[in-house]
């Protein structure tokens, strides 16, 4: 997709907050710190417009975006940040159980895993709960930039078996470094746009 526009709707933390209107909406998941925001900035082709930090739990609202006034991405907290009381994890738990099981126009959650390690307990479990809630997944492994070519396929293998990743979900090496995987990031997407 060529983004001719792109700007922040409204930070939400409720439902009556989340924009009015059937556009389709992509939603971002996954460990704080693992490169969301960076992820729709690139693809936006916006440095500063989705907050990036290099502290863990930058982003802490659902953020929805509008792009060329056609979607919605919206960056979702992150999830596993140590430094996280338990009301502040079981309000974060809320507040995304009750977006994705009643977001209508939630075309798929492109889940952001860190391609150096194994995917954590934690991202393990949300890609259970996409599934159990038969949620399409996007799966984008980031930081490619951080491991040589050559290693790629095998780190890939770890992350497919150890999400037990369902043959229909797309998996995609991608670097917000380089704009590796970013054109191939839209065009799955956009299949998911129809
Ligand atoms: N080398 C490299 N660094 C990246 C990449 N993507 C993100 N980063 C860095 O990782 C850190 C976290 O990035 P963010 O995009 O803020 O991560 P986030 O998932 O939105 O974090 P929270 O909002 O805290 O959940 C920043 O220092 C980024 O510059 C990437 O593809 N390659
Ligand atoms: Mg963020």
């Amino acid at each position: 997709m060529k983004v001719v526009s792109s700007e922040i709707v409204i930070s939400a933390v409720k439902p009556d907050q989340y924009p009015e209107g059937d556009l389709p909406e992509f939603a971002l998941a996954g460990r704080s710190n693992v490169g969301k925001s960076s992820f729709i900035n690139k693809l936006l082709n916006r440095k500063g417009l989705a907050r990036i930090s290099s502290k863990p739990g930058k982003t802490q609202t659902l953020n929805f975006y509008i792009i060329n006034e056609v979607l919605h991405f919206v960056d979702v907290p992150g999830y596993g940040y140590a430094k996280v009381s338990k009301s502040e994890r079981a309000a974060w738990g809320k507040m995304i159980e009750t977006y994705i099981t009643s977001r209508e126009q939630l075309k798929a959650v492109v889940l952001i895993i860190d391609l150096r390690h194994q995917p954590t307990q934690d991202d393990v479990m949300m890609y259970e709960f996409l599934k159990h809630y038969e949620i399409p997944c996007i799966v984008i492994a980031t930081k490619c930039d951080k491991i040589p070519k050559g290693k790629w396929q095998k780190h890939l293998k770890v992350v497919k078996e150890t999400l037990d990743l369902d043959p229909n979900d797309q998996i995609i090496l991608f670097s917000s470094e380089t704009g590796e995987g970013k054109d191939k990031a839209w065009a799955t997407i956009e299949s998911y746009m129809k």
